[in-house]
């Protein structure tokens, strides 16, 4: 099988953008709205620009690179995903998508081909909720469904809030609206991703065609003890409500493994203690619960029962706790015409494919309710990602840049003005 994309070329870019924000052990940390993130926007701006694109940067700074199309008026086909990560975070997910961008519009010079539609190649800012809690934070503002009031008032581990990360990286909080698009302006969405799981790895195939994203509950679990002297307090006479978080976290993976099935899966990733002295029973401790799965009512079950443990537990242990419920998502199917598109060029190339779930969220579930979007996965090594771990040999990311290139030029073909 010989591919258009140009291999070395699409190594060489991951490696250059695997520098910046490189930890000496090898992972990446580019937090949103972070001057690493800051990097690697300009960074990709340049190399847009001396592809000959018109670059423009909108009030969140989402980047947005434009080849015009022959026809004019004709909405854009984009393509793209982020380039922030979490902390000690993999090289491929995200970047691997914006660089493949890159990589489809050289293609698209070298072959002398000139598209229908406009093609343009995006970085969304912050996709990670690593840093405030919440994220697809550009992609959001895209379609005008990012809290804003929400952001503003995020506070991240250094107790930095969302409106002063926004400041700090030259942006209007106030100004934020103003990213808002209209669904004329997209054809269509398209991201290469990592799959970030093992089914591909274990199914020996090239490409993931996601048909559905799973979507998230979050539960911010705050537990108020008692702080006491640990020399002296009595065991009985004790409200330590660490002991107490710490049960209620058994409790979320005892409820999601009892009453989910695959992909139903439940993580505490956050967890805060006060005031966090060895000889300070804690008075206060806080986490951050994830729920995820493909099926809504399967996981609001598993939400229910969850605060229903964790009530219980509270209550046996005479300490207080309140639970908010900050994000409460509906899985979102991809569009059909694009999955369709996506496998008969995979048939049409001859290459391994085979359509899936998404457990991991990506900026293309936002831009799905708003334009026509799809999403092409390649394998992960051992299924690792959000480590610095995270692998995926280059001779398996090139079919996934090939199909990516395919299908957009498929896509142009049809019209898909909607
Ligand atoms: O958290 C996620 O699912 C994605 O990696 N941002
Ligand atoms: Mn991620
Ligand atoms: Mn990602």
């Amino acid at each position: 099988m010989s591919f258009r994309v140009n291999q070395d070329r699409l190594g060489f870019e991951l490696d250059r953008f695997a520098r910046i924000g490189a930890s000496s052990e090898g992972g990446v940390a580019r937090l949103a709205f972070s001057p690493e993130e800051r990097e690697a926007l300009g960074q990709m701006e340049s190399l847009l620009k001396a592809e000959g694109l018109a670059t423009r940067r909108d009030a969140i700074g989402n980047l947005f690179g434009r080849r015009e199309g022959a026809a004019p008026g004709l909405p854009a086909l984009r393509v793209g995903s982020h380039l922030d990560t979490v902390p000690d975070g993999g090289r491929f997910d995200g970047a691997l998508g914006v660089i493949a961008g890159l990589e489809v519009v050289r293609v698209l010079r070298e072959q002398g081909i000139q598209t229908r539609h406009p093609i343009e190649v995006v970085a969304f800012v912050g996709e990670e909720a690593a840093r405030f809690g919440m994220g697809c934070l550009g992609s959001r503002a895209t379609v005008g469904t990012l809290n804003l009031p929400r952001l503003l008032a995020a506070r991240d581990l250094r107790g930095i809030s969302g409106a002063e990360a926004l400041r700090q990286a030259g942006l209007a909080p106030e100004a934020l609206p103003s990213a808002a698009q209209k669904p004329r302006e997209i054809a269509a969405f398209l991201e290469l991703h990592i799959e970030q799981g093992r089914v591909l790895e274990a199914a020996q195939k090239a490409i993931g065609i996601v048909t559905d994203v799973a979507n998230y509950t979050r539960l911010h679990v705050e537990v108020i003890g008692r702080a006491d002297h640990s020399g002296t307090t009595p065991m009985p006479l004790r409200r330590d409500a660490l002991a107490a978080a710490s049960e209620m976290v058994l409790a979320v993976e005892e409820t999601v493994t009892a009453l989910g099935q695959a992909p139903s899966v439940g993580t505490v990733g956050v967890l805060r203690v006060d005031p966090g002295a060895v000889n300070v029973i804690p008075g206060r401790a806080a986490f951050e619960v994830d729920v995820r799965d493909i099926d809504f009512d399967r996981k609001a079950r598993i939400a229910q029962r969850i605060q229903e443990r964790i009530a219980a537990i509270a209550e046996r242990r005479g300490v207080e706790v309140q639970v908010a419920i900050p994000s409460d998502g509906h899985p979102v199917p991809l569009s059909a015409t694009v999955v369709e598109t996506i496998q008969k060029t995979c048939e049409d190339l001859d290459i391994p494919a085979q359509k899936m779930v998404s457990g991991a969220g990506h900026d293309a579930m936002h831009i799905a309710p708003f334009a026509p979007a799809g999403m092409i996965f390649v394998p992960s090594r051992e299924g690792r990602s959000h480590s610095r771990l995270e692998w995926t040999d280059l001779a398996d990311l090139v079919p996934g840049v090939e199909v990516l290139l395919e299908t957009l030029l498929q896509l142009d073909k049809k019209t898909t003005d909607h």
